[in-house]
């Protein structure tokens, strides 16, 4: 029986040897270790043994099931490493081949508008404020001296949602309610960026919806000087440092008085060109000190504090810098437009 055992185990790890493919290796695993097997049969047959040729039987048997076991192993992993050795010849990168460069995208023109202006205002110590979209009658329109009865409050000019919540339609509402909050407690020192909301036709100059920034600046001896200093400094790093600045007259209802503030033109430096209309003069936002009625509705004191506020479009004065010729640019998202506001 030994013998037979020691023919068996050179037969199979001869077989194995030569065996070049996973079929094969599987084939000789079960002719000669499967349940049908002679190795099984002899293990099997081994109860007919004498009680002291058993135990050394036994171990022989283990000892060449092992044997072939482990070389049916071993080939296993020499087959599984020359399919992958092959496979990776086969497979060989071309690395002198061009990449395909990736497309990358940009800031909108509207947003690097709006955060050069951000930047600029915080450089001036302001912080930045924003707040709700769908804003109340109150905060819209009443907190900021435009009474019931005021005409701004027409209902065919604002998208109302109920009778007292609408879109809002600037972003003072927020100078109010940041007001409110510190309870007559300033300085306050803010800037508002955001989405407004009005209800017009779209054309190359207006949009149902805008962007406006707003900004507030309430304390003791807030002059009609600060406001100025404060835009003539915008207007310079805005468009360039041989900007000048001159204020008009205006109304607004939050603010008394209210002016405009023209820049001198940045095209033609005041000689007359088609931007400026031939005026040298360009507009580009609006503002003014607050009105007593404002900074006494969110809890402030007129008799001991004054604030000048702001406003401007970043359409506008994205318009103006970038030489761009309709507002529908911006919303329509034509990623030839956009790609031209490509510096990254
Ligand atoms: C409070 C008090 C006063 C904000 C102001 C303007 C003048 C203004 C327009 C410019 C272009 C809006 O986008 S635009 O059409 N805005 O001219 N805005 S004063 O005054 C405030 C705001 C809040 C509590």
């Amino acid at each position: 029986m030994q013998e037979r055992l020691q023919t068996l185990k050179e037969e199979a790890l001869s077989q194995i040897e030569k065996a070049s493919s996973m079929k094969e290796v599987q084939d000789i695993r079960v002719a000669y270790l499967g349940k049908k097997g002679p190795i099984t049969e002899i293990s099997k047959g081994m109860g007919k043994l004498s009680a002291e040729e058993r135990p050394k039987m036994g171990q022989l048997v283990n000892e060449i099931r092992t044997a072939i076991s482990d070389q049916l192993e071993a080939k296993v992993n020499g087959l599984e490493k020359a399919a992958v050795e092959e496979r990776l010849k086969k497979e060989t990168i071309d690395i002198s081949l061009p990449g395909r460069p990736i497309k990358r995208g940009n800031h909108h023109p509207l947003t690097r508008v709006i955060e050069e202006i951000e930047d600029l205002f915080l450089g001036m110590g302001f912080s930045i404020a924003e707040g709700p979209e769908v804003e109340t009658d109150y905060y819209n329109f009443e907190a900021l001296n435009l009474p019931k009865d005021h005409p701004a409050r027409d209902m065919q000019d604002s998208f109302y949602i109920t009778e007292e919540t609408l879109l809002r339609t600037h972003t003072s509402p927020m100078q109010a309610r940041t007001m409110e909050k510190l309870n007559g407690e300033g300085p306050v020192k803010i800037i508002v960026p955001g989405k407004v909301y009005r209800r017009d036709t779209d054309d190359a100059t207006h949009s149902h919806q805008f962007m406006q920034i707003e900004g507030l600046m309430v304390g003791e001896n807030v002059r009609m000087s600060d406001l100025k200093g404060v835009l003539q400094s915008f207007a310079k790093k805005m468009f360039g440092d041989e900007r000048e600045i001159r204020l008009r007259p205006s109304f607004f209802p939050f603010t008394e008085p209210s002016v405009e503030m023209d820049i001198s033109c940045f095209i033609c430096s005041g000689n007359g060109c088609s931007v400026c209309k031939g005026t040298g003069w360009i507009e580009i936002l609006g503002g003014g000190m607050v009105h007593p009625n404002v900074l006494r509705m969110s809890g402030f004191d007129p008799e001991k504090v004054t604030g000048f506020a702001f406003g401007m479009g970043p359409e506008r004065i994205a318009m103006l810098k970038y030489g761009i010729d309709d507002i529908r640019h911006f919303y329509t998202n034509d990623s030839r437009f956009i790609k031209q506001f490509n510096t990254l």
